[in-house]
Order: structure tokens, then C-alpha cells, then sequence
């Protein structure tokens, strides 16, 4: 059976059951997605709450899993070549979790690449995008009185939106078969309602992207993940 008492992160955190997958998470849209792969692929796990203060994210503890203090994180006591292993960063986990399992990677190599585009697209344009949008009409960032960076994620939020909308023309799944793609995207697409941002992005003006994120969130998995670990 794996020791995981080397981790120093378990010391905060303590493992219940070694032999599983231990989640380090909170609910937010990077979180859901890796609880989301997790439903779906029925592996075993414990999901341990790390909120966002900063006494979670960056105590020691956490910091020793991800020293970018930021949730979701891992350790898998099953890893390559049967030794635990940690990992951060969503998009990586989601990946790892896919190639583990054999499942939500496509079918074939180019499926498969088609699958990684798509994550990759989630990771570094949709997600940082709705984010900062985020910040700038619902947070902080709302009170800053020059337009210029609302404007200038609320465009790019948009143009992101119609860019999903065209691609899943004919689709039900951005990447053919339902992929962790998906299960990267779909949340991130659930906080518009959060954010109030709605109008502002031409919701409903977009033609697929609605029945998408409803198709998403039917899926029990996904339903499960807005509320793992607990709030
Ligand atoms: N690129 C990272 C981003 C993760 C991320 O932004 N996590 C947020 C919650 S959604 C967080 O932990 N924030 C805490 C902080 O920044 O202090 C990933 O996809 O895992």
C-alpha cells in the first residue's frame, strides 16, 4: 500500500484511505472539471476542501502540492510505475486522467489530438478570458471606473463564445465523442449566470452554445462536481 505521509500536504490534510486518489479542491470551475473526470471514470477518491483563503491555499502544506497556490491538485497513489504521483495545474490533471483510464481522450491519434486542441483552447483562451471578465463586471475590478479592461474581456469573452458556438455547429461535443474537453469547458461556461454577464456577452444571440452547457450539466457528473468537496 502506497505511503503517502511523505507528502507534506497530508499533514493539513489528512488521508483517510491511501490506496485512493486524494483531490485537493474547491468547487470553483477549475476544480469541477477534475471532479467531474473523476465521477465519470468511477475511480476511487477522497476530495479534501481547500479553500481559496489564503490560510489553504497558501499554507505550506498546500504549497508543497502546488507551489503556484492554486487549486485543483493531486496525488495519485497509483501512478506511473505504481509510485505516487502529485500533480497540479487542471488541464495536466484532466490529461493524466485520461491517458490513466483509457476513457474521454478519443478514439484515435487524431481524435486524440483534436481532444488535446480543445483543452489547450479551454486552458489558455476561455477560462483566463471569462475569468478576468469575471473579475472586472462582478468583482473588485467593477469599481475601476476606465471601461477599457471590461471592455477589453468582455470582447475577448464574446469573441471566444462565437468561436465554441461555430465549432459545435452539427456537434453535440466540441471534440466529436463527450472528452475531457468538454468537462474543461462546460463549467467555466456555467458561471456566466454567476457573473451577470449574460447580456453583456450576447448570450442569446449564440445558437448552440445554450443546448451545450445544458447537454453538460445533465450529465450527473457534472451535476455532482458543482458541489465537490462541499462548500
Ligand atoms: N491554471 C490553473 C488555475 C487554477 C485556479 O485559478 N484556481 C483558483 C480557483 S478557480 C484558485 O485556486 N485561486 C486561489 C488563489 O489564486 O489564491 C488550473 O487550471 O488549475
Amino acid at each position: 500500500m502506497a505511503d503517502l505521509s511523505a507528502f507534506p500536504i497530508t499533514r493539513k490534510w489528512p488521508v483517510e484511505d491511501p490506496t485512493k486518489l486524494q483531490l485537493f479542491s474547491y468547487p470553483t470551475p477549475n476544480g469541477q472539471k477534475v471532479s467531474c473526470m473523476l465521477e465519470e471514470t468511477g475511480l476511487p477518491y477522497e476530495a479534501h476542501r481547500v479553500t481559496l483563503e489564503d490560510a489553504n491555499v497558501r499554507s505550506p502544506e498546500f504549497l508543497s502540492l502546488n507551489p503556484n497556490n492554486k487549486i485543483p491538485a493531486i496525488i495519485d497513489p497509483d501512478g506511473p510505475g505504481g509510485q505516487p504521483l502529485a500533480l497540479f495545474e487542471s488541464g495536466a490533471i484532466l490529461l493524466y486522467l485520461a491517458e490513466k483510464t483509457g476513457m474521454f481522450l478519443g478514439a484515435t491519434p487524431a481524435d486524440r489530438m483534436t481532444v488535446i486542441q480543445w483543452v489547450m483552447w479551454q486552458m489558455g483562451g476561455l477560462g483566463p478570458m471569462l475569468g478576468q471578465m469575471g473579475f472586472f463586471v462582478k468583482f473588485a475590478g467593477k469599481d475601476i471606473e476606465d471601461p477599457r479592461p471590461r471592455e477589453r474581456f468582455v470582447t475577448e469573452a464574446k469573441r471566444l463564445l462565437n468561436v465554441l458556438d461555430t465549432r459545435l455547429e452539427g456537434r453535440e461535443w466540441v471534440a466529436g465523442e463527450y472528452s475531457i474537453a468538454d468537462m474543461a469547458i462546460g463549467p467555466w461556461l456555467g458561471t456566466l449566470d454567476f457573473y451577470g454577464a449574460k447580456p453583456l456577452v450576447g448570450w442569446d444571440g449564440l445558437v448552440n452554445v445554450p443546448a451545450y452547457v445544458d447537454r453538460f450539466f445533465a450529465r450527473p457528473a457534472a451535476q455532482a462536481a458543482k458541489n465537490i468537496p462541499p462548500r
